[in-house]
C-alpha cells in the first residue's frame, strides 16, 4: 500500500522538520521558503520512491506493453501542487505546514517553473504525463533536460528583451534523479563503410566518430490517487571518460556541452542548425537504445518488438526514430531489414500538430549525412525501397510528393509518415486538413494511419490547482465527484437558470480578477476596475493568431471613446501575454506596439477608466494559472484552418470564460459542446479562407479604401496615433496594405468589432452571462486529457 496512505498531520510535521535538518541543518522557523520548498519537494519525493520502483518491475515482470512518448519539448511549470493533488495529501500536508507557521502557498511560490516548451506543443505533452499515470497506462516521457529553459521575456521601452531562463539551481532540479548507471553513447559525425561479410550482409564500420555520453535524469509522474508513477526520461549530454581524448580544448568541451544547452525558443521555423539536428537525433538515439536493451532482457524476439513497446513521434523533431530503430535492429541485432522494418512500422506512430508548411521539417541531405552517416544511409534505403514499392501502382507525381528524400532535403514528416502506423491530428478540422489538402497524398497511399485525437487538458491542474474558489463553491454545488471524475460538471447543468448560483460564480470570478488585478497593480502599477470586461488573449505572438485583429478593435473603441467624450461603453481591460521568438521581427514589432498602445490608453484621464491594456511580462504556465481563472473573455482568433486545435481555449472555458472564437481548431468542438450560443462565433470559417486562396481574389487594399472606418483604424498606425512606432507602425501596416494582409484581417475585422458589442451588451446581463459561463464549465469535462489519452493509448498504443 502506498505510504502516503498512513500519512498523518503529525508525521508530515516530523519528517519535514527532519528533511529541512538532514538537507540545510536548520530548524523550521529559520528555513526560507525556497529551503522549505526543497525540503517538502524531496520528501513528496520520498513518500512515492517505492510506487515509482514497484511500477517499474511490474512492467518488465509482467512484460507489460510500454507506450514511448517521444518529445523536444515538455512544459510542466511548477510540480508541487500537482504532485501533492495527485497523492491525495493537498489538504493534508497544507495543514500540517500551517500548524507549523508554514504557507504552503509561499513553498509553492519559491519553485521555478520548468519551461523546456515553447506553448501548446510542449504543454500537451505535459498534460498528457499528467493523464498517462492517472488512467493508469505504462506511457513514459523520452526529451532533453535543457539546462536552459524558454528564455525570459523582459520588457524594456516596450520591446521585448530576451534573457536566459536559468532554471536548475547548482543542485539541479529537485524532482530529478540523475541516473549515470542507464547512461548510454550516441555517436555523431565520421565516416561509416558499409564492409562485406562472410554471410553476405554488410556490417558497417565507423571511422573518426564523435562518442557523446547520454545521461538520463527521471522524473516521477504521478497518476491521481491510484498509486501509479510513471516516469519522465531527461536526457544530457556528457563527454565520456574513455573518450576524453576526443575532446582536448576547453573550447571543444564548451561545443558538446552545448547540445543541452538551450530549448529553441521557435515552435514554427526552426533554425536550421546542426545543433539542432544533433538534439534530435541524441534524444532519440539515448531512449531508444535503453528501450530496445529493456526489451532484450525480457529475452523476446527482437522482430516482435512492437508487441510490447510503442514509440510516439510528437511532431516531426524525433523523426529519426525510425531510422534510428532500423539501426539498432539490423547493426545490432542482426535482423533482416523486413523483419527490422515489419516491426517498426508497427512500433511507430506520429502527431502532425501544425498546417504551417514552414513548421514542416526538412534538412539539407548533405548536412544530415555529416552529422549522422549512419542515419543518412538508413534514410536513404527506406525512401528507395519507399519508391519501388509504390513504382507502377500510383502516379509518379504521388510519389515525387511523398517520397522522403526530394531536391537534397529530408523530409521529417514523410519520414515520420512512411515509417509509423499512425498519424494523427490534433482537432477534428485540422484531421480533415491534413487528409484533404496538406497530407492528401499520403492519405490516397494508407488512408488506414490516419486518425483524428482531439487535444484535451489536465484538468486538476487547470481546475483544483490554478480556481480554489470555483472548486470550492462546485464542491458546494455539484458535491465533490467531479474532482476525480471531471464529467461530473454537467450536474451544474441543472443550475445554470438559477439566480443564487449565477451570483455565486459570478463573485468567484470576481474574487479572481481582483487577485490579477492586484498582480498588475503590483508588478506595473497600473489600477484595474474589476467590474471592467476582463478580456484575455495569452498565446504565443503569430501573425495567424492575429493578436493585431485584437489591437485593431481597441483602436477603434480608443477611436470612438476620444470623438466623444461622454460615450459610455461596458468597460474593458484587455489583457495580452505573448512571447514572440527572438528572430521573429513582426511578431516583435506587434509586442511594442501593444506596450505604447497601452501606455497611451492607460494614461488618458479623460477615458474614465472605460478602457485599459495590459500586456503582461513573462507568460509561463505559471501566469497562466493566474490569469485564466480572471478572464471573462477567451480571444480565439486565429485565421480559420490555421490553429491546429490550441488547448487554452479549453482552459478558460472550464474556468467560465466565454469564448470569442472564429471557426479554427478545437474552438469548433467547443462550439458543438456548449451551443451557439453559448460561445461568440465571427469571421470567415475555413472553407472561405481557402475559397480566397483558390481564386486569388483577396485585395485588403480594396478594403481599406471603401470602409472609411476601417481605414482610420489601419492608420492610426502610421499617423502618429501610437507614440514611439513609427518604424513597427509602418512594418504593420505594409503588412496589411501593401502586402495584402496574409492572415485576412481586415476582411474579418467588421464581424469581429460586431460580436465584441454584441459582448459589451451581453456583459450588461449579469444572470445571462453568468449562465452562458456556467454552461461552458459544465460542459469543459469532454476536454480532459485523461479522455484524449486513453484513445491514445487503446487506439494507437494498444498498451490499455
Ligand atoms: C501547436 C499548435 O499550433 C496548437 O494549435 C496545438 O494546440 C498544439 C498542440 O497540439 O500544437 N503546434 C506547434 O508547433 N505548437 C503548438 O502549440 N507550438
Amino acid at each position: 500500500m502506498a505510504i502516503v496512505m498512513q500519512l498523518t498531520k503529525e508525521k508530515i510535521i516530523q519528517d519535514f522538520k527532519m528533511q529541512l535538518h538532514e538537507d540545510f541543518m536548520i530548524q523550521n522557523d529559520e528555513a526560507t521558503a525556497d529551503e522549505r520548498f526543497i525540503a517538502l519537494a524531496k520528501l513528496v519525493k520520498c513518500y512515492v520512491m517505492p510506487d515509482w520502483l514497484r511500477g517499474r518491475d511490474e512492467i518488465v515482470k509482467e512484460q507489460k506493453k510500454t507506450a514511448y512518448y517521444f518529445s523536444i519539448e515538455f512544459l510542466p511549470g511548477k510540480m508541487l501542487q500537482t504532485n501533492l493533488l495527485n497523492l491525495g495529501i493537498y489538504d493534508l500536508v497544507q495543514e500540517a505546514l500551517r500548524e507549523i507557521g508554514v504557507d504552503l502557498m509561499d513553498l509553492v511560490d519559491a519553485e521555478r517553473d520548468m519551461a523546456l516548451g515553447n506553448g501548446g506543443l510542449g504543454r500537451l505533452a505535459s498534460c498528457f504525463m499528467d493523464s498517462l499515470p492517472t488512467i493508469g497506462a505504462p506511457g513514459f516521457g523520452n526529451g532533453i533536460r535543457y539546462k536552459y529553459g524558454l528564455f525570459k521575456q523582459k520588457i524594456v521601452n516596450g520591446y521585448q528583451v530576451e534573457l536566459p531562463d536559468a532554471w536548475l539551481s547548482s543542485d539541479g532540479n529537485v524532482w530529478e534523479t540523475k541516473k549515470p548507471h542507464s547512461a548510454v553513447d550516441v555517436k555523431i559525425y565520421g565516416n561509416v563503410y558499409l564492409v562485406p561479410q562472410e554471410s553476405g550482409d554488410l556490417k558497417p564500420v565507423y571511422e573518426n566518430v564523435k562518442t557523446l555520453r547520454a545521461v538520463p535524469y527521471d522524473m516521477m509522474q504521478i497518476g491521481f490517487k491510484n498509486d501509479v508513477v510513471n516516469n519522465l526520461r531527461l536526457w544530457d549530454v556528457e563527454i565520456p571518460e574513455k573518450y576524453e581524448l576526443d575532446y582536448p580544448t576547453l573550447a571543444d568541451r564548451r561545443r558538446i556541452e552545448d547540445i543541452t544547452s538551450v530549448l529553441y525558443p521557435d515552435d514554427a521555423t526552426r533554425e536550421g542548425q546542426s545543433l539542432r539536428l544533433i538534439q534530435e537525433y541524441f534524444m532519440v538515439s539515448a531512449g531508444l537504445q535503453t528501450i530496445v536493451a529493456s526489451y532484450a532482457k525480457m529475452g523476446l524476439p527482437m522482430a516482435k518488438i512492437h508487441e510490447k513497446i510503442a514509440v510516439h513521434i510528437n511532431d516531426t523533431h524525433p523523426a529519426m526514430a525510425v531510422p534510428e530503430l532500423m539501426r539498432i535492429l539490423v547493426d545490432e541485432y542482426e535482423l533482416d531489414w523486413d523483419d527490422a522494418w515489419a516491426t517498426t512500422t508497427q512500433v511507430m506512430s506520429y502527431t502532425n500538430h501544425t498546417i504551417l508548411s514552414e513548421a514542416l521539417e526538412k534538412w539539407d541531405a548533405g548536412l544530415f549525412k555529416e552529422i549522422v552517416p549512419r542515419i543518412h544511409q538508413i534514410v536513404g534505403e527506406i525512401d528507395r525501397q519507399f519508391v519501388k514499392t509504390w513504382a507502377g501502382k500510383v502516379d509518379t507525381a504521388v510519389i515525387d510528393h511523398t517520397r522522403i528524400i526530394q531536391n537534397n532535403q529530408i523530409h521529417m514528416a514523410n519520414l515520420s509518415i512512411i515509417g509509423g502506423h499512425s498519424v494523427n491530428g490534433v482537432a477534428k478540422l485540422h484531421t480533415e486538413l491534413l487528409i484533404e489538402d496538406v497530407l492528401k497524398d499520403f492519405y490516397l497511399l494508407y488512408p488506414e494511419k490516419f486518425n483524428n485525437k482531439t487535444n484535451g487538458i489536465a484538468q486538476r491542474r487547470w481546475s483544483q490547482i490554478a480556481n480554489p474558489s470555483m472548486s470550492a463553491l462546485l464542491d458546494k454545488q455539484i458535491g465533490d465527484g467531479w474532482r476525480s471524475n471531471i464529467h461530473e460538471l454537467l450536474k451544474l447543468e441543472d443550475f445554470l437558470e438559477d439566480a443564487t448560483v449565477q451570483l455565486d460564480f459570478y463573485q468567484v470570478k470576481q474574487a479572481n480578477k481582483q487577485r490579477l488585478a492586484d498582480y498588475v497593480k503590483k508588478t506595473q502599477g497600473i489600477d484595474l476596475p474589476i467590474h471592467a470586461i476582463f478580456d484575455v488573449q495569452v498565446k504565443r505572438l503569430h501573425a495567424y493568431k492575429r493578436q493585431l485583429l485584437n489591437v485593431m478593435h481597441i483602436i477603434k473603441l480608443y477611436q470612438d471613446l476620444k470623438d466623444n467624450a461622454a460615450l459610455e461603453i461596458t468597460p474593458r481591460v484587455f489583457f495580452f501575454g505573448a512571447k514572440a521568438a527572438p528572430g521573429y521581427h513582426f511578431a516583435k514589432s506587434v509586442i511594442k506596439i501593444i506596450n505604447e498602445l497601452a501606455n497611451l490608453i492607460n494614461n488618458d484621464a479623460r477615458l474614465r477608466d472605460q478602457l485599459k491594456v495590459v500586456f503582461l511580462e513573462n507568460y509561463n504556465v505559471s501566469l497562466a494559472e493566474l490569469i485564466i481563472p480572471a478572464a471573462d473573455v477567451s480571444e480565439q482568433i486565429s485565421t480559420a484552418g490555421k490553429e491546429a486545435s490550441g488547448t487554452s481555449n479549453m482552459k478558460f472555458m472550464m474556468n467560465g470564460a466565454l469564448t470569442l472564437a472564429t471557426l479554427d481548431g478545437a474552438n469548433i468542438e467547443i462550439k458543438d459542446a456548449v451551443g451557439e450560443d453559448n460561445i461568440v462565433i465571427f469571421g470567415m470559417d475555413k472553407d472561405a479562407v481557402y475559397a480566397h486562396y483558390t481564386r486569388h481574389d483577396y485585395n485588403s487594399r480594396y478594403i481599406y479604401e471603401t470602409n472609411p472606418r476601417l481605414k482610420r483604424v489601419v492608420d492610426a498606425f502610421i499617423d502618429g496615433t501610437i507614440p514611439n512606432t513609427h518604424y513597427e507602425g509602418h512594418e504593420i501596416w505594409d503588412a496589411l496594405i501593401s502586402y495584402n494582409d496574409e492572415y485576412f484581417l481586415l476582411e474579418d475585422f467588421e464581424d469581429y468589432v460586431a460580436k465584441q458589442a454584441y459582448i459589451s451588451e451581453l456583459y450588461k446581463d449579469k444572470n445571462t452571462w453568468q449562465s452562458k459561463a456556467m454552461k461552458n464549465i459544465a460542459n469543459s469535462g469532454r476536454f480532459t486529457s485523461d479522455d484524449t489519452i486513453e484513445l491514445y493509448a487503446r487506439e494507437i498504443w494498444g498498451i490499455l
